[in-house]
């Protein structure tokens, strides 16, 4: 039986962001062979989020990596989970401590993991079990240049990308660096889960606008949950 009433708890589970909510992704996008876009599929646990966030950040926290080329990254950067993404001088690899305080990353967040697996499960990817969750931070102007993600050891394993905050363009390219892009506009609460023929394609983000979100200010913030080691 449908309701009025279904329809108000749905609106108001949405609103109060219940992380058990039945509140469901309104469909899931297709944008390549392995790789779906799922419309607000976290939005439903934001508040758990951002709260896990904080508490990552609070003890590792967000710093501005070098490329192997000398560059300083316009996107601020941390992790957690038993690996973490790091770049510097001598290239791009996973380490199971923050070079920064010499310390293991913070653990992954339960919310995190449950989402993680729920968002790879609805893309048909199941059984997935991150080991490192990369957080990226966006302020106005940062942006990701074109690049693949193949430090990880299992290319079998997808990557699910959740955006919070300010949106963003993500582009999309193919498995050549020269292939044209698809540009994607990625809002809060948007989840891409990507894997089998897409997991090499090439990636990015443009310059963000400046803009402003309720919840989490002048900022955007994308969590990449990979399976790494
Ligand atoms: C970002 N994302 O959206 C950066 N990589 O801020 C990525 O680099 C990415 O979203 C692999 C798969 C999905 C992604
Ligand atoms: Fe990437």
């Amino acid at each position: 039986m449908s309701s009025g009433g279904d329809e108000m708890k749905r609106l108001r589970d949405r609103a109060t962001g219940d992380l058990l909510a039945p509140v469901g992704p309104s469909g899931a996008e297709h944008l390549a062979e392995g790789a779906v876009l799922l419309r607000g599929f976290a939005a439903p646990a934001q508040t758990i989020l951002l709260a896990a966030i904080r508490e990552v950040v609070a003890r590792a926290p967000f710093r501005h990596m070098v490329t192997p080329g000398g560059f300083r990254m316009s996107v601020a950067m941390t992790n957690c989970g038993a690996l973490g993404w790091v770049t510097d001088r001598k290239g791009y690899r996973y380490d199971s401590v923050d070079p920064q305080n010499g310390e293991p990353w913070p653990r992954m967040p339960d919310a995190f993991l449950k989402l993680a697996r729920d968002a790879a499960s609805h893309a048909g990817f199941s059984d997935f079990v991150p080991d490192a969750c990369l957080i990226n931070r966006y302020e106005p102007g940062a942006k990701l240049s074109l690049h693949q993600d193949k430090n990880e050891v299992d290319f079998g394993e997808p990557i699910v990308s959740v955006s919070l905050g300010i949106p963003a363009v993500f582009l999309f390219g193919g498995l050549n660096r020269g292939d044209k892009p698809i540009r994607v506009a990625l809002t809060h609460g948007d989840v891409v889960v990507w894997g089998g023929p897409a997991r090499l394609r090439y990636h990015g983000v443009t310059p963000l606008e400046d803009a402003q979100h309720v919840l989490v200010g002048r900022y955007r913030l994308n969590l990449t949950f990979r399976r790494a080691g």
